[in-house]
């Protein structure tokens, strides 16, 4: 029997390479080894503010950016969140368990609710990390694939799944991360100091899946860069350190091999290769995507999402029974 991995990403708006190096990649890895379930989390997106419309349709879209990554539906699961309810019933059972102290200490929570003030942020946005558990936690998957921004809120989902089978009988596989060396946190290109994400507000902080040739060297030229010349790895020096990440992940050289390319060279030149070696990278993926239809995407979450609700429900009921709401 393969062990199984669950993950998923948000409809909020366009994927950026940060997604791409530090999730979609290792999904697509993954799949060989793993009974893989992917999900389109769009109830995780009304945390914040959308348009419903412009939801639907990214919902959609970000179907197509899983199978033109390489998620390949005759091996792995790919369904929208909101087609299996289970999902929005075992997080009311988790929330329960879930302390309002733990919820309070997520760095995310802190970070989107500090836009606004925090009076007004939503209830949804604050119990977030409790949807993501039950989210894995119906698949009792083994592994959890994610960038290094939601290792904090995997750390709830296997407190809660030890809390809830300590309380009630053993009911939830603990699920580990897995969370990539190289690439888990891909760094905004205007202050590397920030995670690229697709709600900055300044476009040429990402580069985004669908950007082109163009845009991706200029978005590239534009980026930031600490002082010192030399082109090395350097913890200290967070521009050039993101920057020679994204060069190592998209070539696929070793730090080595990176750092021995751009030997004596000068950031005109290293910034050129990075765009050309980026736009190389992007390019399979960008006319891929274009082969995805509609319809098939219909069917693909459609046959996704039950094949997904089998396994969530046989879990929910086992969760009632053991609570005693059966
Ligand atoms: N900058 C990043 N570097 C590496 N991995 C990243 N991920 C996100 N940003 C980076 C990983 O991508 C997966 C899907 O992310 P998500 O859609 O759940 O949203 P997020 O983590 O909240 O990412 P964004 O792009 O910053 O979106 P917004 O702006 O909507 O919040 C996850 O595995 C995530 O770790």
């Amino acid at each position: 029997m393969k062990k199984r991995i669950f993950s998923g990403a948000q409809p909020t708006g366009e994927l950026h390479i940060g997604n791409y190096l530090g999730a979609l990649k290792n999904w697509v890895a993954l799949q060989d080894d793993y009974e893989a379930f992917y999900c389109i989390v769009n109830l995780h997106a009304i945390t914040l503010p959308q348009d419903p419309a412009t939801l639907r349709q990214k919902t959609l879209d970000l179907a197509r950016v899983y199978l033109a990554a390489g998620v390949d539906p005759s091996r792995s699961t790919i369904f929208i969140q909101s087609d299996v309810a289970a999902h929005a019933e075992l997080t009311w059972v988790l929330s329960c368990i879930a302390r309002m102290g733990e919820l309070e200490r997520m760095t995310q929570f802190k970070d989107k609710s500090s836009k606004g003030s925090s009076e007004r942020a939503g209830v949804g946005l604050f119990t977030y990390p409790v949807l993501m558990a039950a989210d894995i936690l119906l698949y009792q998957a083994d592994l959890v694939p994610v960038g290094q921004d939601q290792k904090q809120h995997l750390e709830l989902s296997r407190d809660l799944a030890v809390r809830f089978n300590r309380d009630f009988g053993e009911t939830f596989k603990v699920p580990d991360p897995y969370i990539p060396k190289a690439g888990a946190s891909i760094k905004s290109l205007q202050d590397p100091t920030k995670k690229m994400s697709k709600s900055d507000e300044n476009p040429k902080a990402s580069i985004f899946l669908t950007d082109d040739a163009d845009t991706i060297a200029k978005k590239i030229k534009s980026a930031v860069t600490d002082s010192g010349t030399d082109i090395k790895f350097d913890e200290s020096r967070p521009a050039i350190n993101n920057l020679l990440t994204i060069y190592q992940l998209v070539t696929g050289k070793s730090a080595e091999e990176c750092e021995a390319n751009f030997e004596g060279k000068m950031y005109g030149q290293f910034k050129g290769e990075l765009a050309e070696a980026t736009i190389e990278f992007m390019r399979p993926f960008q006319e891929r995507i274009k082969q995805f239809d509609d319809e098939t995407v219909k069917e693909i979450l459609r046959t996704g999402a039950d094949s997904a609700r089998s396994i969530a429900n046989a879990t929910l009921r086992d969760v009632y029974q053991k609570t005693g709401i059966s």
